[in-house]
């Protein structure tokens, strides 16, 4: 399909006008940054038309719609891919070629809207591709946050936190919607008052504090099917216009508060990443988004259909995480409070139509907001909560009478504490996990009393990411390579890739298809020169970690085993050993002081090793500054190793994990998350994997009976590791990693000595390492495991995903455009 706009002249001649139009230059006279904002117009132009046309098919056939509520959503740069999604890239490409210009620059000039931290966010953007691409009625609701994840500078090796003002040459792709603004409330009280009309009380939020909160639309374009979703994210604004000249001193104080309460809700996203910071403001832009989301989402029901009791038929509401759990009690504030609803009738709409997913089980990361915080900010909204809770109970005591461990278990409140994951689970019809593994371990450990009070809820949806980014668009020569071979069905229905199998012995494919890697390392060796000053040998191993810096990701266990083989390799210089680059890529949130700790001591280690002529460049270690959705693409094409290397039962699922497998990178990797299922779909041959398992963990972990200083004290060479991290091998000053060194070994306060297992876990990794280097030496066997990876990376594309959300969950209509 190419648009009548995409015929090239026609294209030409339209980049051309916008730039007359919006700068009024001539090509020849323009920025890069002003051809972008050309480019990305007219590509909008023809997005709108097919939003459009999306938009009345929807109003036409009524289907039911997902609203995927995210505080997060890690989208990467649109202008790429909605090329890709519109298959006009290689079109547009060519065109812009004959103008003298180059896409890769042009793309390069946006930045990566990152309104997320890691996974989570960009499953979120996944699932968006993929729900459009299956044509189903999507919303994805969020937050316009105005800085996003922050930039990531390195200065002599340590993190600096660059804020990242991604709308300041205005973002082309979205849209200002002002007449869908909605009005959300903040503190005050509640009134009971006596309703005449019904003869019964009746409660009023007085008091409060407004503001107005504006979307704004990001058009999610389908691939090749002309359906285009909608992103909605909201801005907010205050709702009196500040005004100057006002000389009531009431006034006055009001509208400054409101325009401080609007500008800050909307200031910034929350760098962490599976932490929870209890922050007001925090539990202020989830009701923000949660309360605008839920009005317009009911608003645009009431539209056509007269019976709000039926709303579930056309509506479902996914919360991602817990964090727009606040949703429950939203919408039984609007059917009661607005609608007119019973507690009863409110209730059995509400659990019908919202559902939860669970990402962690990491005990820091579970939200729960201190009763008096809560009911301060929402008081009508705290009181429906504790309703609910009443009501939980009482079934909780009739289940298990006189047990009163199972309500200090499962309650709603307690301790003081609102936790929001027992709200969501309470009213959520449906429960699910990201990975088989996690989710047994929700049933069977974490959530294991609501499992058993509720069991039908409970499902699981291993998470999965699109190949249209993470190989179509990030690794064009793979794709292109797949594409000859196997025809382009894979772009819309990844398990035909398995039709690559009967290539894997093929030994002109086998070359094919690592001199695509070797070009891809080429591609990267470039990046890493221009950005790190660091030459590195595209014939060596690239191993690659890249993720959020958390120490259960376990980022110190890689870079110790580096030192080890430093160590080995000044020993024994003669040694046999293939060059190899390491590679890293970790934003540590900016208040997690040993996450940050682990960067600088990957950066000293990354100085001493590459500076060492007397190793003879055998060893590389390389950090990427700044590794965000953009440079991720590159990278994931480049790697020939994947890392991922959770203390087992961690990692929900990964999936990072899957876009190397895609691209043709074996898993180095504990059996954590989905790399349980990488392997039941790659075999164990063709992966190398090592550690402790997840029951072990979870056992030590309940039980006792780890101790790492039985290691340290019988391992001379781990033991030498350790040493170096505090004798000036890697900083004159010698403290300056002591608290990794103690971390490793003493236990602190209510942490356990390492408390991620990286000692108990270091000779299997290493021994996994010795494996990788053995294959990767045998060149026909190497590539035939690479593809193999690729071959059978079909289960893990987010179309399955959402396919089975669908199926299991939410039970969507199938949308076709003519
Ligand atoms: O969600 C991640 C998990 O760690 C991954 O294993 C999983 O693959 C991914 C998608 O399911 N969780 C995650 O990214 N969490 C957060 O980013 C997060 C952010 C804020 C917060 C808690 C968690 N308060």
């Amino acid at each position: 399909m190419i648009d009548k706009q995409f015929k090239k002249e026609a294209f030409k001649e339209s980049v051309k006008e916008n730039v007359k139009f919006l700068y009024r230059k001539k090509l020849e006279e323009a920025t890069q940054e002003q051809i972008f904002q050309a480019v990305c117009y007219t590509v909008k132009d023809v997005i709108i038309d097919n939003w459009l046309e999306t938009q009345n098919a929807y109003k036409e056939q009524d289907p039911k719609t997902v609203y995927y509520m995210s505080m997060e959503f890690l989208m990467g740069r649109a202008l790429g891919n909605n090329l890709i999604n519109l298959t006009a890239y290689k079109e547009v490409k060519e065109a812009l070629d004959e103008l003298g210009l180059d896409l890769n620059v042009i793309e390069d000039q946006e930045p990566d809207p990152a309104l997320g931290n890691g996974g989570l966010g960009r499953l979120a953007a996944c699932f968006l591709d993929s729900l459009a691409t299956l044509n189903y009625s999507a919303y994805g609701c969020g937050i316009r946050y105005r800085y996003g994840m922050f930039k990531q500078q390195i200065k002599d090796g340590y993190q600096i936190e660059v804020p990242d003002n991604w709308l300041k040459n205005g973002y082309p792709f979205e849209l200002r919607r002002p007449e869908y603004a909605k009005e959300v409330h903040f503190g005050g009280y509640v009134d009971v008052e006596y309703d005449p009309a019904t003869g019964s009380n009746k409660f009023v939020h007085k008091g409060y504090q407004a503001v107005k909160a504006v979307p704004f639309d990001m058009p999610i374009v389908g691939y090749n099917n002309k359906i285009v979703n909608t992103l909605r994210i909201w801005d907010a604004e205050p709702i009196v216009d500040f005004e100057l000249d006002s000389f009531d001193k009431g006034d006055y104080k009001k509208a400054v508060e409101q325009e401080n309460l609007a500008r800050n809700i909307v200031e910034v996203l929350y760098p962490n990443d599976n932490h929870m910071a209890g922050k007001e403001l925090r539990l202020k832009q989830q009701y923000f988004f949660v309360s605008a989301s839920l009005q317009a989402a009911i608003a645009k029901y009431k539209k056509n259909h007269k019976d709000i009791m039926k709303l579930h038929e056309k509506v479902t509401f996914q919360m991602n995480d817990t964090h727009p759990t606040v949703a429950v009690a939203e919408l039984m504030r609007i059917l009661m409070d607005e609608e007119g609803l019973g507690w009863d009738d409110a209730w059995s709409v509400t659990t019908k139509c919202v559902a939860y997913t669970n990402h962690t089980i990491m005990a820091e990361a579970l939200e729960k907001w201190p009763v008096e915080l809560f009911s301060r900010l929402l008081p009508r909204v705290y009181q429906i909560i504790e309703e609910i809770n009443r009501r939980f109970v009482l079934e909780i005591q009739e289940k298990y009478p006189g047990n009163y461990d199972k309500i200090k278990k499962m309650a709603i409140l307690y301790d003081g504490q609102v936790k929001m994951a027992h709200l969501a689970i309470v009213a959520g019809y449906s429960v699910n996990g990201v990975a088989k593994l996690h989710t047994e371990i929700l049933k069977k450990q974490e959530l294991k009393d609501f499992y058993e009070m509720m069991p039908e809820k409970f499902n699981n949806k291993t998470n999965g990411i699109t190949q249209r980014r993470f190989l179509l668009h990030g690794n064009q020569l793979l794709a292109d390579w797949v594409t000859d071979h196997i025809g382009p069905e894979w772009i819309t229905d990844l398990s035909q890739i398995s039709k690559l199998k009967v290539y894997v012995d093929d030994e002109k494919a086998q070359q094919e298809f690592m001199n695509i890697k070797y070009q891809n390392k080429v591609r990267l060796a470039k990046y890493i020169l221009e950005h790190n000053g660091v030459e590195v040998n595209p014939r060596s191993i690239f191993d690659v970690q890249v993720k959020r810096l958390h120490e259960y990701k376990r980022q110190l266990l890689n870079i110790l085993h580096v030192i080890y083989l430093y160590d080995q390799i000044k020993k024994h210089p003669e040694m046999d050993f293939y060059p190899r680059t390491f590679i890293f890529g970790a934003k540590a949130s900016a208040g997690y002081a040993r996450a940050k700790k682990i960067i600088k001591l990957i950066n000293s280690v990354a100085d001493v090793v590459n500076n060492d002529a007397s190793i003879e460049g055998k060893l590389k270690v390389v950090f990427i500054e700044n590794y965000r959705v953009s440079n991720a693409e590159m990278i994931f094409a480049a790697a020939d190793v994947s890392e991922q290397i959770s203390t087992a039962s961690k990692e929900a699922s990964g999936t990072g994990n899957m876009k190397f497998m895609l691209n043709g990178a074996p898993t180095l990797g504990t059996m954590d998350g989905a790399n349980v299922e990488i392997v039941d779909e790659v075999g164990k041959e063709n992966a190398f994997i090592f550690g402790l398992s997840a029951d072990e963990v979870i056992n030590y972990e309940n039980n006792g009976g780890y101790d790492p200083r039985v290691i340290y004290n019988t391992d001379d060479e781990i033991r030498q590791v350790l040493t170096e991290l505090v004798n000036g091998t890697f900083s004159s000053d010698t403290e300056l990693f002591r608290d990794l060194y103690n971390s490793l070994l003493n236990q602190n306060g209510g942490e356990r000595a390492d408390q991620y297992f990286i000692l108990a876990d270091f000779r299997s990794y290493a021994a996994a390492q010795k494996k990788v280097e053995e294959a990767y030496k045998d060149e026909k066997g190497w590539a035939r495991m690479a593809m193999l990876n690729t071959a059978c990376a079909g289960k893990f594309t987010s179309d399955r995903t959402i396919q089975e959300y669908v199926d299991d969950i939410w039970h969507l209509d199938k949308v076709y455009i003519k």
